[in-house]
C-alpha cells in the first residue's frame, strides 16, 4: 500500500494514521455507491462524446493522462517525463533530447501538478504544464496535438513541488522548491542546514504567442520546504501565493521536528514588484547550468545547457515578499474566484484559514508587522485573515471554488470532501470519499468562472474499491455531482499512476482544434523521405542510413543486404499516410530500444547496432490495414568486413 508511508511521515501522530486507517478499511464498498439515477448521469452512450477533457498527473509515472467526463474514460496518455515504450517518446532519436538535464539523461520523474493556460483569469485550451517533482522541471503539452512541446529545468532548487501554477494571463508560470538545498549548491556539513540551506522561487516567463518558456528570475528564499503555489487573479493579479512548511529548518525526522511551531507561512509574492527589481538591476547573476529542451516546427526535439540564472534576494527588493503566518504546516493555498479569498490547508491545522487580499493589503499599508525572517516582513495573523472555517475536519488539503461562492475542502485524514461558504466559513455539506483523498477538482475551479456541475476527488487508497489486482490497488478519482444543496456520489473511475492533481476545460474549448495529421510538405525532418521513390540505404564508414517510408501496407525498402556485425544503423521512417489516426509503428528483432510510432506525415528514427549475423525481420507493429501483417521486411546482417555488398530494393 504506498500511500501508507505518506501518512507516516506527513501526521505527527501515529496514532491518528492508524484511527484513519481503521476507518477506511471499516467502510464497505456498497454502502458507498451512487444510485441507479446516478448511473444514468454519468453514462454516456456509445458514439456520444464527454462534456470535459479532465486532464490527471500519472504521479510517480511521470506522464499525464487524458479521460473523459462525466464517463470517466481514459482517452490518452502523454508521456512528458518518462520513457514511454508505446509512443517512442524518449527512445526514438527526435524525442530523446526532451528528457536531457543538467545530470545527463533523466528517463522519469514525478508529475504532481498540471496547470492549463490562461487568458483574463480562464482556461484558453492552448496549452497545459505540469512539473517534475524529483529532477526540477517544468513541461508544456500543447493541447491541439496532445504532446510534450517543451521543458525547461529549475536550476537552485530541489523537488519541484510547487508548480507549475500559472498566472492569470500565463505571463508567468510559477515554481518553488519543496526541499531546500545548500543555495548556491555546494559541498557543506547536512548540520549546516541553518546557515546554508535555501529556497527558491521561480518565474518563468511564457511567450504569449509560442508558448515558450524561460527562466526569467528567481527569488532566494529562507530555508523553509515550499510546498504549493497559486497567483492572485482579479484584485489579486500581480501576486503569487506560496504554502511553506518546515518553518523549524528542521533537517531530519522532520514528521516530528517541522511539526513543532503552530504556524507556518504563505509567501506572498508581488511579481511586479520583483520585475521592476530586476529592471533596476538589484539581482545577482547565479552560476548555473540548465538544461532546456523543446520541439521545433518538423517535430524535432533538441536541447541546449543554459548558463546563469537571475536571483533577487528579499531584503535588495523591499515589498516584493511578506510572510502571512498560516496554521500549521500548511500544504494547499487557492484562490477564490473574486481573487479576493486566499485559503490555506494546514495539514496540522484545526481550522482552514481564509485570508483576505485587501486585508493583506491594508497591512501592508499599515505595516501590521509582528516581525522579520531574512528580509521578508511577517505580517500579523489577525491583521490579514478574513475568517476560520471551524472544525472542517482532518487533514484539509486543497481547496477549489464553484461558481456560487462555495468553497471545496478535501480532508485527507478523515478522507472527505468539506463543502463551505466562502464570504462567511459556515460548513455547508460534507461527503465521504473513498479513501485518503489528496487534491481535489472543479472544472475551471482555479480560473474566475469555474464550471460549478463537479468536483472530482483524487484519491490515494482504493482498499475495496476495484477488483484486487496483487499487492497493488489501482488509484482512483470519484465525480462527485455539486449542482444541488447536497454533494452526491456519481462514479468511481480507476485512474493511470496516481491522479495527483487534475484539471478539466470544456471539451467544446479544444475538441475542434485537434490535429488530425501532420502534413508532409511541413516535414523538416532532416531524414524526412518525402516519397517512397526517394527511399534509398546510405553507408558512410560504420554508419548506415535507412531512409525508409511507410504506407499501407509497406515499407520501402523492405529488403536490405550489406549491413554488418557493429554498424550503427538508423531507421528514419516517415509515414506518407495523410490520414487520420493512420499512425504505423517499426519493430526490429532484438533491439535495444523500443519500436517506433509514427504519426501520418511524420518522420520518427530508430537507432540500433546489429550484434550477430543474421536475416533479422522487421514489421509494423500498429494494426493499420487489413494487409497490416503482410507490412514486414527483412535485413541481412554479415559478419564484420564480409564485404557483401549494400543493396535494398526500390519502387524506382
Ligand atoms: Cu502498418
Amino acid at each position: 500500500m504506498r500511500a501508507l508511508p505518506f501518512f507516516r511521515t506527513s501526521l505527527a501522530s501515529a496514532g491518528l494514521a492508524a484511527a484513519v486507517l481503521a476507518t477506511a478499511c471499516a467502510k464497505p464498498a456498497a454502502q458507498a455507491g451512487g444510485t441507479g439515477d446516478a448511473a444514468s448521469r454519468v453514462y454516456v452512450a456509445p458514439g456520444q462524446y464527454d462534456e470535459f477533457y479532465m486532464f490527471a498527473s500519472g504521479g510517480f509515472s511521470g506522464q499525464l493522462a487524458v479521460y473523459g467526463l462525466p464517463s470517466g474514460r481514459l482517452l490518452r496518455v502523454i508521456p512528458v517525463f518518462s520513457q514511454d515504450g508505446e509512443k517512442a517518446y524518449g527512445y526514438s532519436e527526435q524525442s530523446k533530447p526532451m528528457l536531457q538535464t543538467s545530470y545527463g539523461f533523466v528517463p522519469w520523474d514525478d508529475s504532481h501538478h498540471p496547470s492549463l493556460s490562461k487568458t483574463d483569469a480562464l482556461n484558453d485550451g492552448r496549452w497545459i504544464f505540469i512539473n517534475g517533482n524529483n529532477t526540477p522541471r517544468v513541461a508544456r503539452i500543447d493541447l491541439a496535438e496532445m504532446n510534450t512541446k517543451e521543458i525547461i529545468e529549475i536550476p537552485n532548487a530541489a523537488g519541484n513541488h510547487a508548480s507549475p501554477f500559472v498566472t492569470q494571463g500565463t505571463e508567468y508560470v510559477v515554481a518553488a522548491t519543496r526541499f531546500s538545498v545548500p543555495t548556491p549548491q555546494r559541498d557543506v556539513p547536512i548540520a549546516s542546514y541553518k546557515e546554508n540551506f535555501g529556497g527558491q522561487i521561480s518565474f518563468i516567463a511564457v511567450d504569449p504567442k509560442t508558448g515558450k518558456m524561460t527562466l526569467a528570475f528567481q527569488i532566494h528564499m529562507p530555508g523553509f520546504d515550499y510546498d504549493l503555489a497559486r497567483p492572485g487573479k482579479g484584485p489579486s493579479h500581480g501576486w503569487a501565493f506560496f504554502t511553506s512548511y518546515n518553518s523549524e529548518q528542521a533537517n531530519t525526522l522532520k514528521e516530528r521536528n517541522a511539526s513543532q511551531n503552530d504556524k507556518d507561512f504563505i509567501a506572498a509574492v508581488n511579481w511586479q514588484v520583483a520585475e521592476q527589481c530586476v529592471a533596476q538591476g538589484k539581482a545577482k547573476r547565479w552560476p548555473t547550468r540548465y538544461a532546456h529542451n523543446w520541439v521545433d516546427a518538423g517535430d524535432v526535439a533538441h536541447s541546449e545547457m543554459v548558463s546563469g540564472s537571475t536571483v533577487l534576494e528579499p531584503s535588495d527588493c523591499p515589498g516584493m515578499v511578506y510572510y502571512l503566518p498560516t496554521p500549521k504546516s500548511p500544504h494547499g493555498v487557492d484562490v477564490d474566484p473574486t481573487g479576493e479569498f486566499i485559503s490555506a490547508g494546514g495539514k496540522l491545522a484545526t481550522v482552514i484559514p481564509v485570508f483576505g487580499y485587501s486585508r493583506m493589503a491594508k497591512a501592508i499599508a499599515d505595516k501590521a508587522v509582528d516581525r522579520e525572517i531574512g528580509g521578508i516582513p511577517v505580517l500579523t495573523y489577525e491583521s490579514v485573515i478574513s475568517c476560520e472555517v471551524k472544525e472542517p475536519g482532518l487533514g484539509p488539503l486543497h481547496t477549489e471554488f464553484d461558481d456560487k461562492g462555495n468553497a471545496y475542502t478535501s480532508m485527507f485524514v478523515s478522507s472527505e470532501i468539506v463543502k463551505w461558504r466562502v464570504k462567511d466559513c459556515a460548513v455547508l455539506d460534507r461527503i465521504p470519499t473513498y479513501y485518503a483523498i489528496g487534491h481535489l477538482l472543479v472544472p475551471g475551479g482555479d480560473t474566475r468562472k469555474p464550471d460549478g456541475k463537479y468536483v472530482i476527488a483524487l484519491n490515494k487508497i482504493t482498499k475495496d474499491r476495484y477488483l484486487p489486482t496483487g499487492p497493488e490497488l489501482a488509484q482512483s478519482a470519484q465525480l462527485i455531482d455539486i449542482t444541488g444543496d447536497k454533494m452526491q456520489l456519481l462514479l468511481d473511475f480507476p485512474t493511470i499512476g496516481e491522479p495527483h492533481y487534475a484539471q478539466a476545460i470544456a471539451a467544446s474549448a479544444i475538441r475542434d482544434r485537434q490535429i488530425r495529421t501532420f502534413p508532409l510538405t511541413e516535414n523538416t525532418d532532416p531524414f524526412a523521405t518525402r516519397q517512397e521513390k526517394d527511399a534509398r540505404v546510405e553507408r558512410k564508414g560504420n554508419v548506415v542510413h535507412v531512409y525508409m517510408t511507410a504506407i499501407r501496407s509497406h515499407f520501402m525498402p523492405d529488403n536490405i543486404e550489406g549491413i554488418e556485425v557493429g554498424d550503427s544503423v538508423y531507421f528514419h521512417v516517415t509515414n506518407l499516410e495523410q490520414d487520420w489516426d493512420v499512425p504505423h509503428g517499426f519493430a526490429i528483432t532484438g533491439a535495444n530500444n523500443s519500436e517506433l510510432l509514427v504519426m501520418p506525415g511524420q518522420t520518427r528514427t530508430l537507432a540500433w547496432v546489429p550484434q550477430r549475423p543474421g536475416v533479422l525481420p522487421f514489421y509494423c507493429t500498429d494494426f493499420c490495414s487489413a494487409l497490416h501483417q503482410e507490412m514486414q521486411g527483412y535485413i541481412r546482417i554479415s559478419a564484420r568486413g564480409a564485404g557483401v555488398p549494400l543493396t535494398f530494393n526500390t519502387s524506382k
